[in-house]
């Protein structure tokens, strides 16, 4: 066998796992399994290969807690760069981090475990095509898609001018499609722009990439940790920021994918596609958006799927790895298919992986002081 059949093979078989655990532990989203065919994959785990180079019904946000305002208090009025302009202040704590309620357990949601994180800084919202043109304008930095020429676009996104010239597919997912041209701006192939899509977050950034703009704007990635300790909102045990409802009164606070995946996509929430970094409502009251839905986000630690129960005080995750963990889902999450826009869930890409549906947001253990007001004295 060669290399590529012995991966898709094993892809394969570990997808079949997936498929049982998922069928398992889901026994609500029977009734609308439109399309069994395509279960196998969630489509959130495309990576470039080497050889390439509702529980309840209240809605439990509390919104008037302005305690981390009183740190910092955002810039305002200019849209087209929230992120660089505005983070939101994440009081530290203590919180149960996964959950023994796992729906995916080869991801590694579980065990819940008790974990400290320290006070940070969270951008409000992710990073958008505006603020990262800034940074390449600025610095002439040239993105690993750029670099390879390439990057991972879900096929209903393309032209049929782009799609007619693609040969290789993903195995594992077929609708996933390396795409010539496509990069953060070319973000559904080289007919593409972004022009009407500034204010939308960046997408086909690596992790290495990702990094870089974080060190540009004087921050950096949020640990796995921070990240879902912010997401979580000072809630124990939910589903999602706000709650365990998925649809606070009756409203879509997130942007995921409604329809039968892949085929049909409603976008009934107002997005087939990505969204503004600015829209949907404050996801929880740290204030922060899309910090799930809209795009995945890379996070700084190295994935791993094994965890005790032990007590950990500001963990970074293991030392070394192959893939870094990203959080929060995306706009191509469906409950059948990709359960993953929980605070809880989690996935994996290497670090050198881009699509169009990942993008990041920063996070910083000090403001930076380019963002420090004359509000600062109150600290
Ligand atoms: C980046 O540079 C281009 C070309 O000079 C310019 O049109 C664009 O407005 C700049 N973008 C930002 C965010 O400064
Ligand atoms: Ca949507
Ligand atoms: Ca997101």
């Amino acid at each position: 066998m060669t290399d590529r059949r012995r991966t898709a093979v094993f892809l394969s078989l570990f997808c079949l796992v997936i498929l049982y655990s998922t069928l398992a532990s889901e026994s609500e989203s029977h009734q609308d399994s439109g399309s069994s065919d395509n279960k196998e994959e969630c489509g959130c785990k495309q990576s470039r290969n080497k050889e390439d180079k509702e529980k309840n019904d209240v809605t439990e946000s509390e919104a008037d807690d302005s305690s981390h305002t009183r740190f910092y208090q955002p810039k305002t009025g200019d849209t087209l760069y929230p992120r660089t302009n505005q983070m939101v202040y994440i009081p530290g704590g203590t919180f149960t981090m996964g959950t023994d309620e796992p729906v995916f357990v080869l991801d590694g949601e579980g065990p819940g475990r008790q974990v400290k994180v320290d006070s940070f800084y969270m951008d409000k919202y992710e990073v958008s095509n505006a603020e990262f043109e800034l940074f390449v304008n600025q610095t002439g930095y040239k993105t690993e898609a750029e670099s390879f020429g390439n990057s991972f676009v879900m096929e209903n996104y393309l032209s049929e001018e782009v799609k007619k010239e693609i040969t290789q597919m993903a195995a594992a997912a077929p609708w996933w499609l390396p795409v010539e041209g496509a990069d953060w701006r070319h973000p559904f192939g080289k007919d593409s722009g972004i022009k009407d899509r500034m204010d939308h977050p960046v997408l086909h950034c690596s992790w290495n990439d990702a990094v870089k703009y974080c060190e540009w704007a004087g921050k950096r990635l949020p640990t796995e940790a921070e990240f879902e300790y912010a997401c979580r909102g000072g809630l124990e045990n939910r589903l999602f920021p706000w709650g365990n409802n998925m649809m606070p009164r009756g409203e879509h606070w997130m942007n995921i994918w409604q329809g039968a995946f892949p085929e049909k996509n409603t976008g009934e929430d107002g997005y087939e596609g990505t969204a503004p970094v600015t829209s949907f409502p404050e996801q929880n009251k740290f204030g922060l958006k899309n910090i799930i839905g809209n795009v995945w986000e890379w996070t700084q630690d190295w994935w791993e799927v094994k965890h005790t129960k032990d007590f950990k005080d500001n963990p970074k995750g293991p030392a070394s790895g192959t893939d870094k963990v990203k959080k929060g889902g995306s706009y191509q999450c469906t409950k059948l298919y990709c359960y993953r826009y929980r605070c809880g869930a989690r996935s994996q890409n290497t670090p050198d992986s881009s699509s169009s549906n990942l993008g990041f947001r920063c996070a910083s253990s000090e403001l930076p002081k380019y963002l420090q007001t004359d509000t600062k004295d109150e600290l």
